[in-house]
């Protein structure tokens, strides 16, 4: 790990978003037109091109919800139940009630809010098929009330999902889950097939080719964010424990090679406890060739001169997970601007919050956490504005109305407004 010294406030250290290939959109853009065009016949092409297996339906089985139950220790089932309690509940409290105001002329304004009708959530494969990312994305679609959620994710080689993600997804009362994964899952889940019906909002990461299919399908559907690799930013002064802060740096460095953990401490001598410890600890992790990449290409120690310059260095980095160990995480919380989700103190070490804690894991990484916030209840309502105008409103303001519409050169707007005077 790299450690450089900073003095200066002003550093710039923003990452950006892979936005493919010219080749990769092209890739994306014929199976979009092929999923179009063919429906479920291209899906199963696809999935024996793509994932090297042929299926005879798309949708999993009881037979598949069994085996999965089977596979699972029952200690395992009730800990994702208690997570999805906790997750549930933090949910909850961001649910907003439609509201209605009105004034003395006895005109009523409002908002309605309601729930998207039907959500689709890319489960990716392989090995980050997280039934945690299950949780977090179904959990506040059904506090949202969305009626209708459906599952895709690429079938492995023996056709079907991993457990984990089958006893999640059973486990929420999900009743719609299809094995087909990549460009032609979002395909599907946009346009419809005759076995997918179409949504009206596509969540979940993938790899690049989910990733440019979800910009691809944009508009015609609305899509989440973009999500990049894992980043871990760790704030730290002297006094947090330098083994406690590489062990989570690599908790996220695990999750790919792109993955960026970094550390930003006011103390010199912690940083090179932390460079060590990070080298000593990674060999003898099961994921070590990724976290190695991980680290080694964009794993930093940034050691500035005082609180101040650290924080201001975080707020540059905007990163998706911020930990504050310093002696008085709680001191700097309001001078922090830019994280998705800031975890206090050294009993908070991240992981809790991608499992358990119950605050979404979904979260915004490349910086976006300047503009954008964890995935959350609002991600899956919408709003319609109320307008009921009193006669005496009317009466006092058509007036206005008319003059603003002749100003735009609107005439049948201003005549809308005298025609109820006759
Ligand atoms: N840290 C990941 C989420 C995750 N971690 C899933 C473990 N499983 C992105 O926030
Ligand atoms: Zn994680």
């Amino acid at each position: 790990m790299k450690i450089t010294t900073i003095t200066d406030k002003k550093v710039s250290l923003r990452r950006t978003i892979d936005t493919g290939t010219e080749e990769q959109r092209k890739i994306v853009q014929s199976i979009i037109t092929d999923v179009r065009g063919q429906g479920d016949a291209a899906l199963f092409s696809y999935t024996e091109k793509f994932d090297r297996v042929l299926l005879d339906s798309l949708k999993v089985t009881e037979a598949e919800y069994a085996a999965a139950y089977e596979a699972l220790d029952q200690e395992l089932v009730d800990i994702i139940r208690e997570a999805a309690a906790n997750i549930r509940s933090f949910h909850e409290k961001q649910k907003r009630e439609s509201w209605f105001s009105y004034n003395e002329e006895g005109t009523m304004l409002g908002q309605k809010i309601t729930a998207l009708d039907a959500v689709g959530v890319y489960v990716p494969g392989g090995t980050a098929a997280y039934p945690s990312s299950v949780l977090m994305n179904v959990i506040p679609a059904q506090v949202a009330g969305v009626k209708r959620i459906v599952l895709v994710s690429p079938p492995n080689q023996e056709g079907t999902l991993p457990a984990g993600v089958l006893v999640a997804a059973k486990e929420l009362g999900i009743e719609e889950i299809y094995k087909v994964g990549g460009a032609q899952a979002i395909a599907a889940l946009a346009y419809g097939t005759e076995t997918i019906a179409a949504v009206d909002k596509i969540m979940g990461p993938g790899n690049i080719f989910v990733a440019l299919a979800k910009r691809e399908v944009f508009g015609n559907v609305d899509i989440d964010m973009i999500a990049g690799p894992s980043e871990i930013v760790v704030l730290s002064d002297e006094t947090a424990k330098a083994n406690e802060i590489a062990a989570d740096l690599l908790s996220q460095a695990e999750h790919d090679k792109q993955a960026s953990s970094i550390l930003v401490t006011t103390s010199m001598k912690q940083a090179e406890e932390v460079k060590a410890e990070v080298e000593r600890q990674v060999e003898t992790l099961p994921r070590k060739e990724i976290a190695k990449a991980s680290i080694e290409a964009y794993g930093h120690i940034y050691v500035a001169e005082n609180l101040e310059t650290a924080i201001a260095v975080v707020n540059e980095l905007a990163p998706e997970h911020l930990e504050v160990l310093t002696e008085n995480p709680m001191a700097s919380l309001n001078e922090i601007r830019h994280a998705g989700a800031i975890f206090l103190g050294r009993y908070s070490s991240e992981p809790v919050g991608d499992y358990f804690a119950g605050p979404n894991h979904v979260l915004p990484t490349n910086g976006t956490a300047r503009f954008s916030s964890p995935l959350n209840v609002d991600d899956f309502m919408k709003k319609s504005s109320i307008i009921q105008y009193s006669e005496k409103a009317f009466h006092n303001n058509y007036e206005k109305v008319a003059k603003l519409a002749r100003l735009e050169g609107l005439e049948a707007h201003a005549r809308a407004m005298e025609e109820r005077l006759k």
